[in-house]
């Protein structure tokens, strides 16, 4: 049934390492249980450059990437109940069927009702609805929001206030829980702790929001690009090290914490990192949370002596929030002024440019850019 085909503007990821191009592409409508979106704004996350280059085991050429928008709802296929059209949504590449295992445990968010055929580039019915040419595009996390239009399964649609600017709030869709989400969901981080937080981008200078909203002691942020202090500083960071200039990271941390870090975030994807983010926090208690993704077949490794002695290494995935029932929140905290984004968005980009946004990623010139549609 092709009935639905429609034309959409998308960037296209062709194979790895090469530049996106922008194309008009096929769109088929949704099928049950899914909703054609309008997608207004997408930011650009590390995880997309992951993934466009090569290094994601899961990464499938050629593929619609983008996981972190913000649009509307253009239509929506049988059964869809809790959506309709003019809804005001942010696309979820962690879904909340609120049935399965996973969801009904309320001991994780990672819903797996859609899990292993978001992982082949496909909606839950096995096939695409993107085309070219007559030939088939990979969805990509569940979401594809580097195209102006996608379906998007119900479950993995957080319903928002109609009055959120989309170019802001599509940093909630990724980097803004994720950071946020990994200090209050996943660490439950108490107010007087000390943390450190390895890696200021995206994701890590949103750990420091969070933890200065949780009223975090000493929050101790690192990094090799020493142009990223100033802007932690204003987030809450209180201490800066750069591992270039310390002889020795880890005990640099434990001087500053009397011992060792409550806890840290390792918000970079590199598995040396991740070893010292452990080994900086506290004997008895320190957890250390690993929120970047580390590159295919990457093994992390630390004498088992450290966590005999009480050190906890964990991990999390989209911050351990529930989104459709965290992401509207969040989105709450935004509009009240709870919580700062406008400073985090960098650049802001037309959908022809979004391989400057990748570009400055890779030079460290941008914290978020936002492609507007
Ligand atoms: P980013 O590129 O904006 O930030 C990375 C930062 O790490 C940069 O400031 C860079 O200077 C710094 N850095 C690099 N190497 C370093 C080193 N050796 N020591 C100290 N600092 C170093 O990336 P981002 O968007 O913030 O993403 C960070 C990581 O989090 C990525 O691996 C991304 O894939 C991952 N991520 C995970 C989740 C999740 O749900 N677990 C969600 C979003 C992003
Ligand atoms: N596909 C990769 C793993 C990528 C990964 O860890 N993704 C995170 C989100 S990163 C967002 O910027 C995640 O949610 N993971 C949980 C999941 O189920 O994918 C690989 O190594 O195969
Ligand atoms: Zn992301």
């Amino acid at each position: 049934n092709r009935k639905n085909l429609m034309k959409t503007r998308a960037a296209v990821a062709w194979q790895a390492k090469q530049p996106l191009t922008i194309e008009h592409i096929d769109l088929d409508g949704p099928k049950t249980g899914e909703v054609l979106v309008e997608i207004k704004a997408t930011g650009i996350c590390h995880t997309d450059y992951y993934t466009l280059s090569g290094a994601d085991p899961e990464g499938l050429f050629p593929a619609v990437l983008g996981h972190e928008g913000a649009g509307i709802v253009v239509d929506v296929g049988k059964d869809v109940k809790s959506l309709q059209p003019g809804d005001h949504v942010i696309p979820l590449y962690t879904p909340e069927c609120r049935e399965c295992k996973f969801c009904l445990s309320q001991k994780t968010n990672l819903c797996q009702a859609i899990r292993s055929t978001q992982g082949q580039g496909l909606m839950p019915d096995s096939t695409s609805r993107f085309s070219l040419n007559n030939k088939p595009l990979f969805h990509y996390m569940g979401t594809s929001t580097f195209s102006n239009f996608t379906v998007v399964p119900e479950i993995a649609l957080a319903k928002i206030r109609p009055d959120a600017p989309f170019d802001k709030v599509c940093y909630i869709g990724c980097g803004v829980t994720t950071g946020i989400g990994a200090v209050l969901f996943t660490a439950k981080v108490e107010a007087g702790s000390h943390i450190a937080v390895f890696g200021l981008g995206g994701i890590g200078l949103n750990v420091i929001q969070g933890a200065k909203m949780v009223g975090a002691d000493k929050i101790i942020g690192i990094d090799i690009n020493p142009e990223r202090e100033a802007m932690a500083r204003d987030f809450g960071m209180t201490h800066f090290l750069n591992p270039n200039n310390e002889a020795d990271i880890v005990d640099a941390v434990v001087q500053l914490t009397d011992g060792g870090a409550d806890y840290s975030f390792e918000c970079i994807g590199n598995t040396k990192v991740m070893r010292q983010a452990l080994e900086c926090t506290h004997k008895g208690w320190g957890r250390s949370i690993i929120v970047g993704v580390a590159e295919a077949g990457a093994e992390i490794s630390t004498r088992p002596f450290q966590l005999v002695t009480g050190r906890k290494w964990e991990g999390t995935a989209f911050g351990g929030a529930r989104g459709r029932t965290d992401v509207p929140k969040i989105v709450d905290w935004y509009m009240e002024g709870k919580i700062n984004i406008d400073t985090l968005i960098t650049h802001t980009l037309k959908l022809e440019d979004i391989n400057e946004g990748f570009q400055l990623m890779k030079a460290g010139k941008s914290i978020r850019s936002v492609v507007v549609y």
